[in-house]
């Protein structure tokens, strides 16, 4: 239906070039798309791949911090992780309906997760040892979000780009809570900043890889800017983290744990940027195939959560149904 009758597996045979050129032109004069516009299969499947997994992401995201409530040092804590992680399952809603609009159900996205059709973000398959991964998870892991979504509030796709400008909100807030983490621990006893370092240590180079491959080894980017769904690709959003990160944690007094970091005035036209070390793209490949240290367990979690909310799903359509009859007989 969504796809207004056009078939094949990436805007296939049937989409004349007269309709692609009219599409790219309402791109390219800022339109927004909707829902029910004509829009090519081939941007229909991107959008549907990337918002699912952003909401795959946002849910699955809740596991590793979910984690840490009960294990909060302080009620204040226990309630803003709490707030945190409540507020990404409601991220993973707003997005779950914004690729619904795209002709897609939530339980086709659900079981495309659960059988590992549908990827979910690299970094939630690394776990969180210790109180100061909540810090850095924040700091770091929505730092990393932020950078990479508030571009998508300026997505071509309406509804995609509506529901960032709130997910975007709510992410800065979670990064200021997270850095505040780390400053009390970089305030504390040695052991407490010892902690934040080793957090820093572990979640430095997964936080990179969030940003995607190099824009050379990205199958996706050129088109999906071309589209205007990316605005800005894998490696110039990557080099804007690190940029906004390095001097966060030189107030932290902590040291980013990569040798070869050495700012250069030439990069980015004049405006200056890092270079930085290799990522290991054999580790990050291997992650998002499955094979982290947390893959299995994320997935089996999601899959018993989806099972245990088996009759609450029943339960909701039974009563709309009968809510449905009891109008229809009115
Ligand atoms: N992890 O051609 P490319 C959050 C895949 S959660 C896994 O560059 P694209 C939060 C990619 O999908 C924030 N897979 O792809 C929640 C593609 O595979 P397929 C999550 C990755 O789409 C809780 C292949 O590699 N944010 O904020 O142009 C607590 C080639 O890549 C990753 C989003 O999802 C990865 N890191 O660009 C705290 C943002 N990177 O699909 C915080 C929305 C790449 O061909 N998504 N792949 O099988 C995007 O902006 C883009 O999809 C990406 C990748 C930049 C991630």
């Amino acid at each position: 239906m969504y796809s207004q009758g056009l078939i094949g597996a990436d805007g296939g045979s049937e989409e004349t070039q007269e309709f692609l050129d009219a599409f790219q032109a309402r791109i390219d004069a800022e339109e927004k798309i909707e829902p029910t516009d004509p829009m090519p299969e081939g941007y229909r499947r991107t959008l549907v791949r990337q918002i699912g997994q952003h909401a795959h992401s946002e849910v699955v995201g809740m596991l590793p911090e979910g984690n840490w409530i009960s294990r909060a040092p302080s009620l204040k804590r226990k309630l803003a992780l709490l707030a945190k992680v409540q507020d990404e399952g409601g991220h993973g809603l707003y997005l779950y309906s914004a690729a619904e609009t795209l002709g897609v159900t939530r339980e086709q996205m659900t079981e495309e997760l659960l059988d590992g059709t549908a990827k979910y973000s690299s970094i939630f398959n690394y776990p969180t040892l210790s109180w100061a991964d909540m810090g850095a998870v924040g700091w770091l892991v929505d730092g990393a979000a932020i950078m990479n979504q508030i571009p998508l509030c300026r997505c071509s796709y309406g509804p995609y780009a509506r529901a960032m400008i709130r997910v975007c909100a709510e992410e800065s807030f979670h990064q200021r809570q997270g850095y505040e983490i780390m400053l009390t621990l970089c305030k504390g006893t040695p052991a407490q900043k010892e902690m934040a370092q080793d957090a820093l240590n572990r979640l430095w180079w997964p936080c990179l890889m969030m940003f995607g491959p190099h824009d050379g080894d990205s199958a996706h980017s050129e088109k999906s800017m071309k589209w205007k769904i990316k605005r800005f690709s894998n490696d110039e959003l990557r080099g804007k983290f690190i940029a906004a990160t390095v001097r966060q944690a030189e107030f932290l007094g902590l040291t980013i744990p990569d040798p070869d970091l050495k700012w250069d005035d030439s990069l980015n036209g004049g405006k200056g940027g890092y270079h930085h070390g290799e990522i290991d793209w054999s580790e990050f490949w291997r992650v998002v195939k499955g094979d982290g240290v947390m893959n299995v367990e994320r997935v089996e979690m999601r899959k018993a959560a989806w099972d245990d909310g088996a009759w609450v799903r029943e339960a909701a359509l039974a009563h709309a149904a009968k809510r449905s009859a009891k109008m229809a007989a009115e």
